[in-house]
């Protein structure tokens, strides 16, 4: 009984901090809304510390990679072709790619808090081909708060 009366107490606090944990879609894309080729959609999620962002592999051969995140976050690698799931804790903004497709244009990002953290730091990572335009865009976007 006294077991029983543990679990109904703490029952509350496992269902609150559950309840504040959103999940956000992340899709990998051949081809984007606006025509872009190799494209997370959406390009940059808003998230909040303890949320999970789920990369659906909704076209075949994508991946998602992260290549800089804030002070104190866990970095991921998905395997090609495959859904993965990242939950985001610290603040800060996350950089991340397709590993076959950043070349091409397949960058993408996550907002959590405050980006202006370690917004230089993200700005400073050599996006190569086509990533770097589209880097500069939505790095952009972020700046004036989407
Ligand atoms: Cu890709």
């Amino acid at each position: 009984m006294k077991c029983l009366k543990t679990i109904l107490s703490i029952l509350p606090l496992i269902l609150g901090s559950m309840a504040f944990a959103a999940d956000h879609e992340v899709k990998m894309l051949n081809k984007g809304p606006d025509g872009q080729r190799m494209w997370f959609e959406p390009a940059i999620v808003i998230a909040e510390p303890g949320d999970t962002i789920t990369f659906i592999s909704f076209d075949r051969g994508h991946n998602s990679q992260s290549i800089m995140i804030p002070e104190g976050a866990e970095g991921w690698r998905g395997k090609i072709g495959q859904d993965v799931q990242v939950t985001v804790t610290a603040p800060g903004v996350y950089a991340y790619k397709c590993t076959p497709h950043y070349g091409m244009g397949m960058v993408g990002f996550v907002v959590v808090g405050d980006p202006s953290l370690n917004i230089e730091a993200i700005e400073g990572v050599r996006y190569p081909g086509r990533s770097k335009k589209v880097a500069a865009e939505l790095i952009k976007r972020i700046k004036e708060g989407i």
